[in-house]
């Protein structure tokens, strides 16, 4: 919970100004946005005027957030405030660094309200409120309460969409009782969750080709290894067509896993000019991603990752060296779970 001395410092510095920009870190999403916007329309209220920057470009599937339109790439000049959303953490601030903008951050007094459990690396931050709560909107709804800013309906929409988002639905391990109460508090004030939702949904939608195209696709999925690595492979000329509207992979990786006894997807695209790239997703309990994409040169996290291959090796080769290397790493993990029963 965020203290009342914290509060009270907050509260202090947005009195004091009159110019507040509210930061997002170089990679937005639906609690960042919802965050910001809700902030926005607080601090509106209160007489002052707001500016809302992220170094990105917002990417379309938030554009169902009402006002993501207003949030801009380049970095205000003159303000006398700052609040930073959704990071603790200097390094996603990459685009502020390039441009020099974080001296003048830095000169102006700087609120970070965030929810990641890190180390906060942003030194230069007047007051940081960081607790783990599911959101950052969760974060800002109990501030609301605290400092009494009053919320209208679509504050309290933006606040509901940013839990909702961060708690894959109030179903995540960080997601507290308290935040299942604040949604209960959030449909007591008005907000009708089977809108928001539909609102979501809207961004899913796909070109009645593609719903065809994810068909083929997924009846080309190979399995190998009793089932556990599943395999697309998505040629060029599928690339070319269907990229510019929707990445092929991402069409069925996550279909790919929901297989009985499947454990790893990976979905291989072969370019015109021989290069091969392959994306990887695990399920729970077999995180093997990383170390099969450093295996070829990439990287990432075990759930996921992805590598890249240019030295002309043929696919076929590529192909069955992973499906390989992925059954023995499975294997690797069955052992080490035997071991660690003993
Ligand atoms: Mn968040």
């Amino acid at each position: 919970m965020t203290n009342l001395a914290e509060a009270q410092k907050i509260s202090e510095i947005i009195s004091a100004a009159q110019k507040i920009v509210i930061v997002q870190a170089d990679n937005p999403d639906v609690d960042s946005l919802a965050s910001s916007l809700a902030l926005e329309a607080i601090l509106e209220d209160q007489g002052k005027q707001v500016l809302l920057y992220c170094g990105v470009d917002i990417p379309s599937y938030l554009h169902y957030l009402p006002g993501w339109g207003r949030v801009v790439k380049d970095m205000p000049k003159s303000f006398d405030a700052s609040i930073i959303i959704d990071t603790s953490s200097d390094s996603l601030l990459e685009k502020l660094g390039k441009n020099g903008a974080k001296s003048w951050l830095a000169s102006k007094p700087v609120i970070v309200i965030d929810h990641h459990v890190t180390d906060a690396t942003i030194t230069f931050a007047t007051v940081i409120c960081n607790y783990p709560a599911v959101a950052t909107a969760e974060i800002i709804y109990e501030l609301a309460n605290k400092l009494q800013w009053p919320l209208d309906k679509q504050t309290n929409e933006l606040l509901a969409m940013g839990i909702l988002s961060d708690s894959l639905g109030l179903m995540s391990q960080s997601t507290s009782s308290r935040s299942i109460h604040i949604i209960g508090e959030l449909v007591e004030a008005g907000v009708n969750l089977a809108e928001l939702e539909s609102l979501r949904r809207e961004t899913l939608r796909k070109d009645v080709e593609l719903i065809h195209y994810k068909g083929e696709l997924l009846q080309r999925v190979e399995f190998y290894g009793d089932n556990r690595v599943a395999i697309v492979s998505i040629p060029w000329e599928e690339i070319e067509e269907y990229s510019p509207h929707y990445n092929p992979s991402m069409l069925v990786i996550d279909d790919m896993r929901l297989a009985k006894g499947t454990d790893i997807a990976i979905a291989f695209k072969i370019y015109k000019d021989g290069k091969v790239t392959a994306k990887i997703r695990c399920n729970y309990g077999y995180g093997i991603a990383d170390k099969l994409a450093e295996h070829f040169g990439g990287g990432g996290h075990p759930m996921a990752s992805g590598f890249k291959i240019t030295d002309g090796r043929s696919y076929e080769d590529i192909k069955s060296e992973t499906i390989d290397l992925a059954i023995k790493l499975l294997k690797d993990i069955e052992q080490e779970k035997a071991h660690a029963n003993l």
